[in-house]
C-alpha cells in the first residue's frame, strides 16, 4: 500500500486475528540480492508475521502485470493523468509527456481535467473537443464544486488499481480528499508567477475507494521522461495508432517524421507535438551511445558491480530486523 522509509506497509487478501488488515512489514534481505525492487502495488508473500505487533518480513515477490515507471506504481489497471484547466495553465506538451509515460504501462489510460470551476464553461469544452482529437475522453471535474466528481468515482470504482498522476499543484489530493472525505489529505496553495505546486504530496499510497478498488494518490513532478528508444514512440500516440490501424508505412522504421510513404499523413493537432518529443528522444539516444562509446568498458564494468549505498544498507542483515525509527504514517 505504501513504502515508508525501509517499511513496507502490506494490506492484507485476509485479515488476520483482530480483523487486522495492514502489516508494517521489512525486506528479507534475499529480494535486494536478486535485485528485485519493491513498488507501491506489488502483491507479495510476507512470512514471520507477529500478529500482536501487526510486523512482518517480505519473502517474495509475485510477478506484475503491468508497471509505471514514474511515479512507480505495479499491477495498475487504469492510469488517470490529471491537469488542471489552470493554476497551474494547461501545458500541451507535459500533458502529452504524461500521456506517453501512461500509455507505455499498456493498460486504460484517462485523462481528468481538474479546477474546472476556473475557467468560462466555453473554454473548458473547447479543451475538451481538443483533447477528443487526441484520442481522449478528457472528465472535467472541480473538487472545490463538486462537479465531476460522481462520473469520476463511477469509472474509478471498477476491481483494481487506479493511479492519479499529473503535475505537481492541479489537485490531485483534493480530488482523492472530495472521494473519500474522511482520509483530509495535506493540500497546499499553487504559488508564484506560474501558479506552480509545492509538491506537497511526498510518497505513492494506495487508498480502498470501493469494493476491489485502489486509488493511488502520487507525487506531482513537472518533466516525465520520454521511452529511450525513439521508435517506440508513435505507437504512444492513439493519433497515430489509428492511423497506422488501416495502413503501412512503406518502411517498417519510419519515425513518421513526412518520410516518403508514412501513412500517419500530416495535418494533426499533435503533430508538433509528436516532433518536438521525437526530437529530444532521438537527441536522449545519442547521448546515450556517445557516452557507451566514450566510457571505458573496464571502468564500466567496475563501476556496473559497485553496490550502490542503498543496496548495500538492504543487504546489511544487521539491518534487517531492526524496529522501525518512525512506524507512523507520513502523510
Ligand atoms: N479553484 C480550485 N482549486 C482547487 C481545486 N482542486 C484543488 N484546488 C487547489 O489547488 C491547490 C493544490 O491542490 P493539491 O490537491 O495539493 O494538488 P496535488 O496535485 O495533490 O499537488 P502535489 O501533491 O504537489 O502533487 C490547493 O490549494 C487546492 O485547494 C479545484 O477544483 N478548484
Ligand atoms: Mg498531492
Ligand atoms: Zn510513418
Amino acid at each position: 500500500m505504501a513504502l515508508e522509509a525501509n517499511y513496507c506497509r502490506v494490506w492484507l487478501d485476509q485479515p488476520g486475528p483482530n480483523r487486522l488488515e495492514q502489516l508494517l512489514c521489512v525486506r528479507r534481505t534475499r529480494l535486494g540480492k536478486t535485485g528485485q525492487q519493491i513498488c507501491v502495488g506489488d502483491r507479495v508473500q510476507v512470512d514471520g508475521i507477529d500478529w500482536p505487533q501487526g510486523r512482518g518480513a517480505i519473502a517474495a515477490l509475485e510477478p506484475r502485470h503491468s508497471l509505471l515507471e514514474r511515479p512507480a506504481v505495479a499491477n495498475c489497471t487504469r492510469v488517470v493523468v490529471a491537469v488542471a484547466l489552470d493554476q497551474p495553465q494547461l501545458d500541451p506538451l507535459q500533458l502529452t509527456r504524461f500521456l506517453l509515460t501512461a500509455e507505455r504501462t499498456g493498460v486504460a489510460v484517462e485523462l481528468v481535467l481538474t479546477k474546472a470551476d476556473l475557467l468560462p464553461a466555453a473554454a473548458a469544452q473547447a479543451w475538451c473537443e481538443r483533447l477528443q482529437g487526441w484520442g481522449y475522453g478528457p472528465l472535467l471535474v472541480s473538487a472545490q464544486q463538486g462537479t465531476g466528481i460522481d462520473a469520476l468515482r463511477q469509472r474509478l470504482s471498477q476491481p483494481g488499481i487506479a493511479v492519479l498522476c499529473g503535475p505537481s499543484g492541479v489537485g490531485k489530493s483534493s480530488l482523492i480528499n472530495a472521494l473519500l472525505p474522511q482520509l483530509s489529505l495535506r493540500v497546499s496553495a499553487v504559488s508564484g508567477r506560474l501558479q506552480r505546486g509545492r509538491h506537497t504530496t511526498r510518497h505513492v499510497e494506495l487508498y480502498p475507494l470501493a469494493e476491489g478498488a485502489l486509488l493511488a494518490d502520487t507525487p506531482g513532478f513537472n518533466r516525465p521522461d520520454l521511452p529511450v528508444d525513439p521508435g517506440a514512440l508513435g505507437p504512444l500516440f492513439p493519433e497515430i495508432r489509428q492511423r497506422l490501424a488501416h495502413q503501412c508505412c512503406r518502411f517498417s522504421n519510419c519515425l513518421h517524421r513526412g518520410d516518403p510513404g508514412c501513412a500517419v499523413g500530416s495535418g494533426w493537432d499533435r503533430q508538433g507535438l509528436y516532433r518536438t518529443c521525437l526530437d529530444d528522444a532521438l537527441a536522449q539516444a545519442e547521448r546515450v551511445s556517445q557516452r557507451g562509446r566514450r566510457d571505458d568498458p573496464q571502468l564500466l564494468d567496475q563501476r556496473l558491480r559497485q553496490p550502490s549505498r542503498r543496496r548495500r544498507r538492504q543487504d546489511d542483515p544487521a539491518a534487517e530486523d531492526s524496529g522501525p525509527i518512525n512506524p507512523g504514517r507520513a502523510d
